[in-house]
């Protein structure tokens, strides 16, 4: 891979907490890339290739010194985090102060001054490497809350550039967000940007009001914009999605078909699968959905003979304490229900803490009967859409949390509010029990929505009204 001084002058950058390729170690000492294909890459290439495009982000290892480098003629460049800086700005102020406020407090956030000094000083590092790289009137779209001074202290350095920021998980309800004691710093920092957006106009609502409360912004034209010190910031709601498509195309292969056959089988062919997938997270609700599986088996309104549950979970935060103490009281649910109702080689729960290839995830979404989605809150939750993408068949049923900023456009899923557990396992149980013909026309609806709105298209909006017109050769 070419490195050194032929990068940057970059017209288009991306800002992200991590790079699209992660720096790994080999037990021998050796470095080397390996690709981490996420929807955000795959919706953002097109627009990066076309127009000497640059991503700027940490590349996953602490302490690590790498030149930038190109990649599939994609300009990286890493930002270096020290072993301290991965403590207090990642695992601390990061995912322990504004992971959980911004989730509704479901878990006590920690403000700690020392966290929040560390994320100053790394939000300055990250604005100096864009400052950089980008050419004169780039335009810079920054993602998600580990990055929300960078819009303002980049428009410091370089106020010729087109900023953007985008919130991946919710922006909280006013009274959290006055909670953190440097909300103020915060919401200038966002401040900072041209266009601040979220993924529901609820978020935008909550973040309109602290910019006139905190930050003296006053009302702009219309509701989607403020001014601040006269110059224009607009706010809006742009619900992410996945590349709905080519999730569609995978799952019909035959190979994703024969594999999800197979998985039934595995189970012993019960008459239904129950399905959970998140990354291992505290606000995803994941012991809520057991609780209601076990309620359902107490009751003997199911039987483990014939319904089976699977929950996927990918390793996520390890070394952050909240999420050590969950994965413990997960495990404890699925070795308690297991131990009441299961039998040798066949369990009620089969609980996997790996992350899957995505072709073994879409043979999951196709075997399962009854899709749980329960967070508590989420951004977006991209599994409710991934489910509905595989299930070309218009088969299965989807059981989604009230709190998921997708549930504004899956309607007809079946809707739970995820702190109701008798509601919860009465979804569940309709859910196994819904006549064939009202599931498939509820998926059929769902499908519409997100085969027509998919991760290319969301992308698309958020750049149109940052002004960033589109690639050469693009149809839109
Ligand atoms: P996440 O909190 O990570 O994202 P989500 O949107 O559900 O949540 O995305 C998770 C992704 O991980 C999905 O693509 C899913 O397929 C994948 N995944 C989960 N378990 C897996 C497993 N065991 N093996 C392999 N892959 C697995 C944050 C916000 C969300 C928001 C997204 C995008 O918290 O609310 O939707 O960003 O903005």
């Amino acid at each position: 891979m070419p490195t050194g001084d032929a990068l940057s002058d970059a017209e288009f950058v991306v800002v992200a907490n991590r790079l699209p390729v992660d720096l790994e170690k080999l037990p021998d000492g050796t470095q080397r890339w390996k690709r981490s294909p996420g929807g955000l890459v795959t919706a953002l290439e097109p627009m990066l290739r076309s127009r000497e495009g640059a991503w700027v982000g940490w590349p996953g290892l602490p302490d690590a010194d790498v030149e930038p480098l190109v990649e599939d003629g994609l300009q990286l460049h890493p930002v270096r985090l020290s072993a301290q800086d991965v403590e207090e700005y990642y695992e601390g102020f990061s995912n322990a102060t504004l992971w959980p406020l911004y989730h509704d407090v479901v878990e006590r956030p920690a403000f700690h001054r020392h966290w929040w000094q560390s994320y100053v000083r790394v939000n300055q590092r990250f604005a100096e490497v864009v400052a950089e790289v980008a050419a004169k009137g780039a335009t810079v779209w920054i993602q998600d809350y580990q990055l929300q001074l960078l819009p303002a202290a980049l428009r410091e350095l370089r106020p010729d550039l087109r900023i953007g920021f985008f919130l991946h998980i919710p922006f909280p309800p006013t009274e959290l967000f006055m909670q953190l004691p440097w909300r103020t710093r915060i919401v200038e920092g966002l401040l900072g940007a041209d266009l601040v957006g979220f993924h529901t106009p609820g978020g935008a609502r909550n973040f309109r009001w602290l910019a006139t409360r905190l930050a003296g912004a006053s009302p702009g034209q219309g509701r989607t914009e403020v001014l601040v010190d006269g110059r224009p910031v607009k706010l809006g709601a742009y619900p992410i999605s996945i590349d709905s498509s080519n999730l569609d195309r995978l799952s019909r292969t035959p190979e994703v078909l024969e594999r999800a056959k197979q998985i039934r089988a595995d189970l012993g062919d019960p008459e239904r699968v129950v399905l959970g997938v998140d990354r291992l997270d505290y606000t995803k609700g994941i012991d809520v959905r057991l609780r209601a599986f076990e309620e359902l088996l107490v009751e003997g309104r199911i039987d483990s003979e014939d319904t089976v549950m699977i929950q996927l979970a990918t390793p996520s935060r390890e070394r952050v304490e909240h999420y050590q103490k969950m994965r413990n009281d997960i495990e404890q649910s699925v070795g308690r229900i297991n131990g009441e109702y299961a039998r040798v080689g066949h369990p009620a729960v089969h609980y996997l803490h790996q992350a899957l290839p995505r072709e073994e995830l879409a043979a999951f979404f196709v075997a399962a009967d009854v899709m749980l989605v329960t967070p508590l809150r989420d951004g977006m939750n991209l599994v409710a859409k991934e489910y509905v993408a595989c299930r070309h068949d218009n088969g299965g049923v989807l059981v989604l949390s009230e709190f998921a900023g997708a549930a504004i456009e899956l309607k007809d899923a079946i809707l739970v509010n995820p702190h109701d557990t008798d509601g919860v396992k009465n979804a569940l149980f309709a859910a196994l029990t819904l006549a064939p013909d009202e599931g498939k026309r509820r998926m059929r609806a769902m499908r519409r929505q997100v085969m027509g709105h998919d991760v290319d298209r969301w992308a698309r909006s958020f750049l149109d009204a940052l002004g960033l017109p589109p690639p050469d050769g693009a149809d839109s």
